[in-house]
């Protein structure tokens, strides 16, 4: 399962192995700096220093345990949560179209790709040169790039397992081949301003001055519906926010009672975010790594921002990290957006 909604971490260098031309495999470097292999001490003290500060927070890759992977496919089907049917509604309707304004034959790279589902929706379409999709979870991902290999035996699929922010060194035989990195399920908006821009950077320099990015864009809209998709009727996002406890009490051996944390979601109209919070039933303290906490009655723990945005507000932040918007294609209720970049105006299209 992709690691979703993950604020930025330190860029390692990943090597791409292509010497087997038809199984995926790749080789990769050290990848300390996932979670999965930080120590318990470095957890701990990631925590402590989240909960230290003024406003308390924790960091929302801490949802993402075989469990909290489970709930977020869950709430991805919930009847109140649209971004995702409605990005795969605009990828289904808009394949040709999408292929037609970025070119094909591209190297397609997508960070955080996890079973790799949605770019099923334009492999036929893009026929990229190469598909590599880029995830922390090894052996997920190495499983479903598999699985996808079998289904379009005619596109080599080359994963390589690392972080989001890896420098990803592709083989000389891909060189001047135009690169798109896509990046879809709004995941984005799980970065503040700041963070995004940061990551953009970063995709601006995989893709180098002929390049271009197709990314998933979560929209403004009636703040309503905002707060149905974070409140769902059937609790999955509840016990979504509240595993990040369990998870925590599993890595470090804390002792959260997650029972005594009410979910809170709500958009924040000022901010264009929804945020979600932990909310504390009553007085207690909790201990991690050794350090006690006390939480008064009704205190928070932000947990996640998921950042809304309009096409031009999001053309802006891109436009930061050197980015030109090119298209964009939303569907008939304008909930979602899929956003086309490149690096440089005017650059020919791949063909
Ligand atoms: C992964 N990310 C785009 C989701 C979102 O909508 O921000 C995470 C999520 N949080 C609660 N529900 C879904």
């Amino acid at each position: 399962m992709a690691i979703h909604g993950r604020t930025p971490c330190q860029g390692e260098r990943a090597i791409l192995n292509l010497t087997d031309s038809d199984t995926a495999q790749a080789s990769t470097s050290t990848l300390a700096s996932s979670a999965e292999q930080a120590s318990d001490d470095a957890i701990s003290a990631e925590i402590q220093s989240g909960l230290n500060a003024e406003a308390r927070h924790i960091n929302p890759k801490y949802f993402y345990d075989e469990y909290g992977s489970q709930l977020f496919d869950q709430i991805t089907q919930l009847d109140e949560y649209y971004p995702t049917r409605t990005e795969i509604t605009i990828l289904t309707r808009f394949a040709e179209d999408i292929a037609r304004a970025t070119g094909r034959g591209s190297v397609l790279l997508e960070p955080g790709a996890g079973s790799c589902a949605k770019v099923r929706l334009l492999l036929e379409a893009l026929a990229p040169a190469c598909y590599i999709p880029i995830d922390i979870s090894r052996e997920f991902l190495f499983a479903a790039a598999q699985q996808l290999q079998s289904e379009f035996p005619h596109i080599p699929i080359r994963p390589v397992a690392a972080d989001m922010q890896a420098d990803i060194q592709l083989p000389d035989n891909l060189d001047g081949i135009p690169r798109m990195v896509f990046y879809p399920g709004s995941t984005i908006g799980n970065y503040t301003p700041a963070e995004a821009v940061e990551f953009l950077r970063h995709v601006r320099r995989t893709i180098g001055d002929n390049g271009g990015l197709l990314i998933g864009v979560d929209l403004q809209k009636d703040p309503a519906i905002l707060n149905l998709a974070y409140n769902d009727a059937a609790g999955v996002t509840a016990a979504f926010n509240r595993n990040c406890l369990s998870n925590i009490n599993t890595l470090t051996g804390a002792n959260f009672d997650p029972e005594r944390f009410r979910h809170i979601a709500f958009y924040n109209e000022s901010e264009h975010r929804i945020e979600m919070h932990l909310e504390s039933d009553s007085r207690q303290s909790v201990v991690i790594g050794g350090q006690s906490f006390d939480f008064k009655k009704n205190e928070r723990i932000l947990t996640e921002y998921s950042y809304k945005y309009t096409v031009e507000s999001f053309a802006q932040l891109a436009a930061e990290a050197g980015l030109h918007a090119r298209e964009h294609w939303v569907d008939e209720d304008q909930l979602f957006s899929l956003q086309y970049f490149t690096a440089s105006l005017g650059q020919p299209l791949v063909e």
